[in-house]
């Protein structure tokens, strides 16, 4: 690529790249903590989803092995049976899931005080006051994956880049067990060969409305004209663009990833069905259980609980309860969670599709504060 090409990356006034992302995700992750539990199912195509029994349900994820027959996350159990009939199916075990996800989320915590948890077993580290180089970035990364295999046995594949959406794209493009870093210098080189879909946002319809103006890769769009791109795409086309050109299009990217968070929730949904609010509430529990250890390592407290509930006809209910001060109880937050719980007592448990609970109106707690509250 050339200079004058480059310039053209660098010349947005709001761009800058001079952060170092790392987004760290694991591998084939509920799958791969089932092959590590039971080692017999390491080489055969399995899926976690869905019942075993009836073959309904949805595949949650499934292993490498499963991904050459084409089987995917969100896809029907049946149609995975169709693909690939002599497939291992397992229901899934949730509770130690969650477990790992939260020893992995120890270990990132550990490699910079600067931490997204994006997902169950997804993290972004900025490592922009922790490494002088993308070098050092690099030595950092290769320890961390070193550590998660030794503490969990598990496999992760990393991006290294000067914003998220590039570090994120970056791990998609060596799994398993990649490390792939983009500096600065380096965007459009890396970008360009991509597909258009490889941009979170850009499904089937809006590739096939791309192919239509002849634009199937990153690169395609990157030298499409700036100034019929709005014309023709509109302002997700405008959005698009400047993302294959690496651009930070995420206005608070900064500023949330250097500053205090707002709120700390986790949302789960439910490929199962579950028939007595008993065996619902174990999984919400472990959802409060995953909130409240990130709420410990931050230090914070919080003044709002929140619940989000959908049943499987989609309907949605969010109810809140805010206590008159901050507070750093575990106990209060499923009590509370509880009670908000009351109001769909009626309901049957079984055709709950998601749950989320967040605590949020967070403040740090200085170590005065820590030592008169029951925090540890
Ligand atoms: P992903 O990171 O999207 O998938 P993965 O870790 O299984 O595979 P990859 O190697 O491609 O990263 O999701 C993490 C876990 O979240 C996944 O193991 C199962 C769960 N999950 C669902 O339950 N339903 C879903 O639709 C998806 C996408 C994931
Ligand atoms: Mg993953």
């Amino acid at each position: 690529m050339t200079l004058a090409n480059q310039e053209v990356y660098f010349s947005e006034k709001e761009q800058t790249f001079d952060s170092i992302i790392l987004y760290m995700d694991l591998d084939a992750f509920f799958a791969a903590v089932e092959m590590r539990e039971n080692p017999e199912l390491s080489d055969v195509p399995l899926v976690v989803g869905g019942n075993p029994k009836t073959k309904q349900g949805v595949v949650s994820t499934c292993n490498y092995e499963a991904r050459k027959y084409g089987i995917h996350s969100g896809m029907p159990i049946n149609q995975a049976l169709q693909l690939c009939p002599h497939l291992t199916m397992i229901r899934g075990s949730f509770k130690l899931y969650n477990e790992v996800s939260k020893s992995i989320m120890k270990i990132l915590e550990y490699y910079s005080p600067t931490m997204k948890v994006a997902g169950n077993d997804e993290a972004y580290l900025d490592l922009t006051e922790v490494v002088s180089d993308y070098e050092e970035a690099r030595t950092l990364a290769v320890e961390l994956k070193d550590d998660i295999y030794a503490t969990e046995r598990l496999t992760c594949s990393i991006g290294i880049a000067p914003t998220k959406i590039l570090a994120k794209i970056a791990s998609e493009t060596d799994k398993p067990d990649g490390l792939v870093i983009v500096k600065p210098l380096e965007i459009a080189d890396f970008m360009n060969p991509l597909k258009i879909t490889i941009i979170p946002g850009v499904g089937k319809k809006s590739a096939e409305l791309f192919s239509k103006d002849k634009i199937f890769t990153c690169g395609d769009l990157a030298k499409f004209p700036y100034q019929l791109i709005h014309q023709k795409f509109g302002k997700y086309g405008l959005k698009t663009w400047k993302l294959v050109r690496g651009y930070n299009t995420e206005k608070t990217e900064d500023k949330f990833l250097n500053s205090e968070r707002k709120s700390i929730s986790e949302e789960r949904t439910f490929f199962e069905r579950y028939k007595t609010w008993e065996e619902m509430w174990i999984q919400i529990d472990s959802t409060i259980d995953t909130i409240i250890a990130r709420m410990k390592v931050k230090h914070m407290s919080y003044k709002t609980i929140t619940l989000k509930i959908r049943f499987k006809n989609f309907e949605t209910y969010t109810r809140a309860h805010s206590l008159s001060s901050y507070n750093t109880s575990e106990k209060h937050v499923r009590t509370v969670v509880q009670k908000l719980l009351e109001e769909f007592e009626n309901k049957k448990p079984e055709d709950i599709r998601l749950v989320g609970v967040k605590i949020s109106n967070l403040r740090k707690i200085d170590n005065s504060q820590k030592t008169l509250t029951q925090f540890f």
